[in-house]
């Protein structure tokens, strides 16, 4: 299926909650945007910004993207508020068991469409 804005906007926005995420922030989120069912997504970054300041990432400094080598990914000119969400080794499915880091990182998108809308989170740097 090809990724969609939706998609994007599910998996990884998350403007309303504080960028100092609790502990537990990851295991809820995880499980309430879908992605603990059939098996548990391993890494997932959620973005603590506005859907505008996100989407301007699609007319910022645009590069080849880290995990592939399409050329249609974006890096942020400046560091945003994420967490992210790393599986557990220790976990296992159905118990979908993340790590949560708060971080200030730069973060690199693919973005797609006419006008450009994220449609894949790449990397933060
Ligand atoms: P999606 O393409 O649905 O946005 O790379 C595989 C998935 O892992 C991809 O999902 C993005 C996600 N991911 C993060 O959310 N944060 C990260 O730091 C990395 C490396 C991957």
């Amino acid at each position: 299926r090809k990724p969609s804005v939706q998609d994007f906007k599910r998996q990884h926005m998350d403007p309303d909650s504080p960028p100092n995420s609790r502990p537990t922030y990851c295991n809820q989120m995880m499980k309430r945007r879908g992605m603990t069912k059939g098996s548990c997504k391993r890494v997932n970054t959620f973005l603590h910004e506005s859907w505008a300041t996100v989407k301007a990432i699609c007319s910022q400094r645009q590069m080849t993207c880290k995990t592939s080598s399409r050329n249609n990914c974006h890096k942020s000119s400046s560091t945003l508020h994420i967490t992210d969400c790393r599986l557990k080794g220790s976990s296992k499915y159905p118990n979908c068991d993340y790590t949560t880091t708060n971080s200030q990182k730069h973060i690199i998108i693919a973005c797609e469409g006419n006008p450009l809308v994220p449609v894949h989170f790449d990397a933060s740097v």
